[in-house]
């Protein structure tokens, strides 16, 4: 049984994505696009448009084209759209790069996307040089966004005003919506990060499936942007988003309370996507009151379950509208949120599938279509193509009839409105942030004194989940919990950081091999 939206299908056209935001600007060019939150300085929707145009010129006399990828390892600044739409119009595609990640984990993305430029800024210098020392990367040259001056390495490196001066012509890539644009990193549902294949229709079709549920951001919003734009929440919700509507969007390298504060106070930012843990500050931290924010109209949180109940302190304490949306990278991402002119609708919901967006919810060990309770599988154009060079990922991930397996189980009421009630997938949200068990477990491994390893998502003491590791010690090995916490802190980004251990005698294992997470969650759950 097929649940599908309540809203009506719409069209979705095939064009490019730079062609559908920048296309027209109609009477936007002299409006205020993005704002640098910490400095204040603006770029209008004409001077965006004239930098992108230029990239892609950089882009394309560089020799690159339809076929190829770029790196963007970079925090949230005003030149991260030119940049990444750029790219596009040069028939380029993006891999974006979690601006946490080691110089390990940066080498592995660059790799694996087969990247053959990387764009980054001053501050990342260092992990990108050091990423770059590694083997078998395509990388050619650095573009250095804040314009650090070329160094004698191994490798080129350009300043992006460089970029931006050339003299040269937009090379003439005529896009369709079939092409690759985007190229984020997902676990999915199992095993390591994986390249996402997000075409230009599925970022188009996001975009207007969004907008068709009445969503209430126009050419007078401010949208404050303080979730990255590499992760694909902050790249179609806000960054995306924010152009298509002609709003002005406000740019956060990074969170920081008092910051947050004082941007949505000076800048009288009415609309801010949040993840719950921005939530939990927000209902709670006496900061708050300092700042006058009653500009705030709606909070929007997504990438992690919201408590209905933080979300409604927030409304309260804000005097605002909180509603949830679901995503996920592979969904481009949004399949489901709460209209804007619903804030009725229960906050511990997911809303509603968006137009153009059908779903099931089957039972994952039975395969049964239609059940109460059950996987939620998604159909629609914003589905991602596939996982890049992995067709075993894919063929696991996304069914012949189209559907994605999102790993999420939900229900849903008689009216159309889904609640997400468990995770069936091995992958772990830490602040909203993904952390793929399989990496965190092949990592310990390496560790001479663990003999098996197996990591899974707990509650804390607030009811954030964070990662766990059971650990089996090699015999005669002498190591501490803190010792294990530390060996994992020193190697990887700082949200994959394992945070409680526990030693056992043996990881639980299907005759297959597989490790039985369900039998480590089961033995938690008596424990607590
Ligand atoms: N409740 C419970 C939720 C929820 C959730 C996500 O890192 P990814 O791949 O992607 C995201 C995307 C988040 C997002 C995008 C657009 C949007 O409007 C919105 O709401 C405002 C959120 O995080 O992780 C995907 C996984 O994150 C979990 C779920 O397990 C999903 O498969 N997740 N949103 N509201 N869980």
């Amino acid at each position: 049984m097929i649940v599908r939206s309540p809203y009506d299908d719409i069209d979705v056209p095939d064009v490019g994505l730079p062609e559908f935001l920048f296309g027209d600007l109609g009477d936007a060019a002299d409006r205020v696009a993005v704002i640098d939150g910490p400095s204040g300085r603006q770029m209008t929707f004409g001077e965006l448009a004239q930098a992108v145009d230029r990239f892609a010129a950089g882009i394309g006399e560089r020799g690159l084209g339809p076929g190829d990828v770029i790196a963007l390892f970079a925090p949230n600044n005003p030149h991260y759209p030119v940049v990444f739409h750029g790219a596009l119009a040069a028939g380029v595609a993006v891999s974006t790069v979690n601006a946490l990640y080691t110089p390990d984990e940066l080498a592995f993305q660059l790799r694996d996307s087969g990247s053959k430029v990387l764009v980054t800024v001053s501050a990342f210098l260092d992990r990108a040089r050091a990423a770059l020392d590694e083997e078998g990367l395509a990388v050619t040259e650095i573009i250095v966004i804040d314009g650090a001056p070329s160094v004698s390495g191994v490798i080129d490196e350009t300043s992006l005003s460089e970029v931006l001066a050339t003299t040269a012509d937009r090379p003439s890539v005529s896009l369709s919506g079939d092409d690759v644009a985007a190229l984020p990193y997902s676990s999915g549902t199992t095993g390591r990060a994986k390249g996402v294949v997000l075409t230009h229709r599925n970022l188009v079709a996001n975009l207007l499936q969004v907008q068709a549920m009445g969503t209430h951001v126009t050419a007078d919003s401010k949208i404050l942007a303080v979730l990255p734009f590499f992760h694909i929440y902050g790249m179609t919700c806000m960054m995306n988003q924010g152009i298509h509507a002609r709003a002005a969007v406000v740019t956060m390298p990074k969170f920081d309370l008092a910051e947050f504060l004082r941007i949505i106070s000076e800048h009288r930012i009415d609309r801010v996507y949040i993840a719950p843990p921005i939530a939990v500050a927000l209902a709670k931290h006496p900061m708050v009151d300092q700042y006058d924010i009653d500009c705030i109209d709606i909070v929007f949180s997504g990438a992690a379950a919201l408590d209905a109940e933080l979300g409604q302190s927030v409304a309260r304490r804000l005097n605002c509208t909180v509603l949830q949306g679901y995503g996920m990278t592979e969904l481009s991402p949004v399949s489901h949120c709460m209209p804007d002119d619903r804030p009725d609708m229960d906050l511990g919901s997911i809303g509603v599938a968006l137009p153009n967006v059908e779903c099931k919810l089957v039972d994952p060990d039975t395969g049964q279509e239609g059940v109460e309770r059950g996987e939620l599988w998604v159909r629609g154009p914003n589905v991602m193509r596939e996982y890049l060079n992995n067709a075993e990922a894919t063929a696991s991930t996304l069914d012949a009839d189209g559907f994605l397996h999102t790993g999420d189980v939900a229900t849903v009421t008689d009216e159309g409105i889904f609640y997400i009630v468990d995770r069936v997938k091995e992958l772990i949200k830490y602040k909203g942030y993904q952390v793929p068990p399989a990496e965190l477990e092949a990592l310990l491994l390496t560790h001479e004194g663990i003999a098996d390893a197996a990591v899974i998502g707990v509650k804390d003491a607030e009811g954030e989940e964070i990662p766990k590791a059971f650990v089996v010690l090699q015999q005669g090995a002498d190591l501490s919990g803190d010792d294990v916490i530390a060996f994992v802190a020193d190697r990887i980004a700082p949200h994959k950081k394992v945070r409680v251990v526990e030693f056992i005698d043996q990881i639980p294992k299907s005759a297959s091999g597989k490790i039985l997470r369900k039998d480590l969650r089961a033995r938690e759950a008596a424990n607590a």
